[in-house]
Order: C-alpha cells, then structure tokens, then sequence
C-alpha cells in the first residue's frame, strides 16, 4: 500500500508480561484522539469475531498441548482475518489503527520464546502481510523479574502466563532484537518507571509521531 496522505496510519503497542500495555491504552487512544486523529482501537491476536475465538483457543490453559506450529499458524490465521476484515480497508479510509498486538509479538513468543526459526515465520508473515507493516511500535519494556511480579498481581493465568522466566527472557531478547533491526519504527518506553514518567515518555513518542505524519 503506498504510504499517501490520505492513508491513515498503523500503530502497535508491544511488549512482554506486565509491561503495562493494558494500563495504557486508554491513555495512548485519549492522546491520539484529542490531536484530531480518526482512530480504531483492536487487538490480536482477536480483534474479529472468528479472531477473538481463536483467541479463545490460544490463552485457554486446557490447551496445553499445543504445538508450536499450530500456535503459530493459528496467530497468522487470526491475522489474515483481522487485516482482511478489519486493519486494511481502515487504514485504506484514513482510518489510524491503534492495534494492541501484532507480528512483532509472534517475532517475540513464538520466535524467541517457542524457539521456531525467524525465517519461517518470515514467510508466513510475506503470505498474509505482503509488504504492509506497522508505520509505528511502542515497546513497552522492563526487567523480567518486575514485570512478573506486576502480572502476578492480576489473577488466574492464561496459557501464555504460564510460561517459565526464562520464556519471558527470551521474549524480551527478541523484542530488542527486532528494535536494534527496524529502529525507524520503534520507539522503546522503559516501562520500569512510575506511571507518570511511562505517560510523560508516551506523550513525547505520540507528539512527535503525530507531528511528523501530518
Ligand atoms: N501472543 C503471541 O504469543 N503471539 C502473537 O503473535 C500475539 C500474541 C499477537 C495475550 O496478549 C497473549 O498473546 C500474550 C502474548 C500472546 N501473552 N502473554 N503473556 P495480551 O496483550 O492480550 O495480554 P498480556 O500480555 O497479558 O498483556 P496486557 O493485558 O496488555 O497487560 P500487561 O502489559 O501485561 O500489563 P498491565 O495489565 O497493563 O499491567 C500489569 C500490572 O502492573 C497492573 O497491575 C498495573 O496496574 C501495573 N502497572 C502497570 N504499569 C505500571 C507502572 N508503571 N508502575 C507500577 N505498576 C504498573
């Protein structure tokens, strides 16, 4: 898709367990709205009715003996439905999409965490993507140990939540490694601060955003 004035924009959030994604959202979406910018608001992996019920499938923790691939093409599944459905004609009516999620996180947990090759999941991501990625990703990141002491806090554990710290190394290690290889998208928030410093940190990266996209 040719990158046009008309176009909106593609903006993800990221990050690993506890990382205040959820925290934040209404903030970043008040933000975005209040410098005039027409926005949907959805995540992944769901986001359409077939996606949140794959959704369903992932995070159950009776699903335990999922193998990695099939996490994996269920993630792409629930993807292509999503961007066919929901993100590209969006986008394409200058819609900005705001997505809780995307293909970095399968880079993130299925990549880095489930140990799957990034080449493959390369391919996957050619299919159902062609070119289109995210114009912006905010990496909210912090320690591992603090992010889980923070998630730990939340109640009862989805299939992913379940996973070891050395799961959730991994994942970040993966996350910065896409940030050192794509830095004109991302932007990294050091998620390990007060609520104040996060929200001063956001203001700047969505300003700046804003400001040059216009
Ligand atoms: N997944 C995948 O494997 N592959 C893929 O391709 C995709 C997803 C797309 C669901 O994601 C799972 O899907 C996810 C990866 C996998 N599994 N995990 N883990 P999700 O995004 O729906 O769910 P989530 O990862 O559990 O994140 P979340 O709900 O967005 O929340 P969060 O970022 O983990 O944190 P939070 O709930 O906002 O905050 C946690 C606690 O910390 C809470 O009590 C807050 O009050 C507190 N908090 C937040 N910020 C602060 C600060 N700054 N200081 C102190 N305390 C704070």
């Amino acid at each position: 898709m040719g990158r046009t004035q008309h176009r909106g924009r593609f903006i993800t959030l990221e990050g690993g367990e506890g990382a205040g994604k959820s925290t934040n959202l209404d903030y970043i979406r008040d933000r975005l709205e209040n410098a005039g910018v027409p926005l949907l608001l959805t995540r992944e992996p769901g986001g359409t009715p077939l996606g949140e019920k794959v959704r369903d499938m992932l995070l159950d923790p009776d699903n335990s003996h999922m193998s990695s691939d099939a996490e994996l093409l269920l993630m792409f599944a629930a993807r292509a439905q999503h961007l066919q459905q929901v993100i590209l004609p969006a986008v394409e009516q200058g819609s900005w999409v705001l997505c809780d999620r995307f293909t970095d996180a399968t880079y993130a947990y299925q990549g880095g965490g489930r140990g799957i090759e990034f080449q493959r999941i390369q391919v996957l991501e050619e299919w159902v993507q062609k070119d289109f990625q995210p114009d912006l990703t905010i990496l909210f990141d912090l320690d591992v140990t603090i992010g889980l002491e923070r998630a730990g806090n939340r109640g009862a554990l989805d299939r992913f939540e379940q996973e070891e710290k050395t799961f959730f190394e991994k994942v970040r290690h993966a996350y910065l490694e896409r940030c050192r290889e794509q830095p004109h998208r991302f932007r990294i928030i050091d998620a390990e601060q007060e609520l104040d410093a996060v929200r001063r940190q956001l203001d700047h990266v969505i300003d700046e955003f804003v400001a040059a996209e216009r």
